[in-house]
């Protein structure tokens, strides 16, 4: 290993670590790729790393996403977690699952969020694009940037706001390269999963309003059953809903668009740990259990999509 430490899921891994182990799963197995879809602001790469073993035809997919938010270290360190679980476990049904679909999975998608958040201010939230604040404020919500219905409530028109939308929808090279590669899998893809922290939800679209999408009882179910497997290991109680329902008024975000412009057939985000004890401030010895149980939701999950 040249530079990180390794991830071992005890502690929170800087982003050199995070790509690291990327990197050193992709070395070790044939049917994992280190995609860079893009760079971010500051030139990052943005990274989705690709669990294949189909040798022709694309298979249904798998999208998962951690980080956009920076402050929200769970996210990355959990999408990680999973990761190893898909590579490493010897449980049938997890290997089963990169046997049947094909993955894309995106640790950081505001890599220069997270280490402006773990070098300099550990609440930063946006990414660190410049803006044309006269007072210097940087980045925008990369969840308020999603063009779909954007700009119509709950994200602000101020640079300076943690919900600045951006100056238009994908104003972000953060936003913009994630969706461009989502459109060139949108097809195959089945189930979109973006993970947050934090407050134990399960949110189903939309954010910009609780209208209903056809099939959103079903959905509401197929959540209610994660929420019933996430609670199995520790008892950790999360809360199925609609965004607005649940939280607020919040338009521009991922899932928005990824189910108004692609519908996609499940589409979720998740709100790790805790409910507020420590917020973003998780303590690291809650990775492991945040991850064990985030991966019982994410395998029922994949058995509603199955059974459908
Ligand atoms: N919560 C999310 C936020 O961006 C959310 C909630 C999820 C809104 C999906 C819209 C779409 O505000 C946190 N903690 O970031
Ligand atoms: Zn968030």
């Amino acid at each position: 290993r040249k530079n990180g430490k390794a991830l071992n899921w005890d502690s929170y891994g800087t982003l050199e670590d995070i790509n690291d182990y990327l990197s050193s799963t992709a070395a070790s197995n044939s049917f994992v790729q280190v995609l860079s879809i893009g760079k971010s602001f500051e030139q990052r790469d943005l990274n989705v790393l690709k669990i294949s073993k189909s040798s022709g035809a694309d298979r249904p997919a798998i999208w998962i996403d951690g980080g956009i938010h920076a402050r929200e270290w769970i996210s990355p360190a959990v999408v990680t977690y999973v990761i190893n679980e898909l590579l490493t476990s010897n449980d049938t049904e997890v290997t089963s699952i990169t046997e049947d679909f094909d993955l894309y999975i995106i640790p950081n998608l505001n890599p220069d969020g997270y280490v402006y958040s773990i070098d300099t201010d550990r609440m930063w939230r946006k990414t660190r694009a410049t803006t044309n604040s006269p007072l210097g404020c940087r980045g925008a919500d990369a969840n308020r940037n999603w063009d779909y219905r954007f700009d119509t409530g709950g994200s602000s028109d101020a640079p300076c706001s943690d919900t600045y939308h951006g100056g238009e929808g994908f104003s972000q090279p953060e936003t913009r390269a994630a969706s461009d590669f989502y459109n060139t899998i949108a097809n195959q893809t089945k189930m979109f999963l973006s993970v947050h922290s934090y407050s134990q939800y399960i949110l189903l679209p939309y954010g910009y309003s609780n209208e209903r999408y056809p099939d959103y009882a079903e959905w509401m179910r197929i959540g209610e059953a994660a929420a019933d497997a996430i609670a199995r290991p520790y008892g950790t109680q999360f809360t199925v809903g609609n965004i607005v329902d649940l939280l607020y008024v919040s338009s521009g975000g991922s899932v928005d668009w990824i189910k108004g412009i692609h519908d996609t057939s499940v589409v979720l985000a998740f709100e790790l740990r805790d409910t507020g004890r420590y917020g973003f401030v998780l303590p690291p010895d809650q990775i492991r259990p945040s991850g064990i149980e985030f991966m019982e939701g994410f395998k029922e999950l994949v058995r509603q999509l199955r059974n459908r």
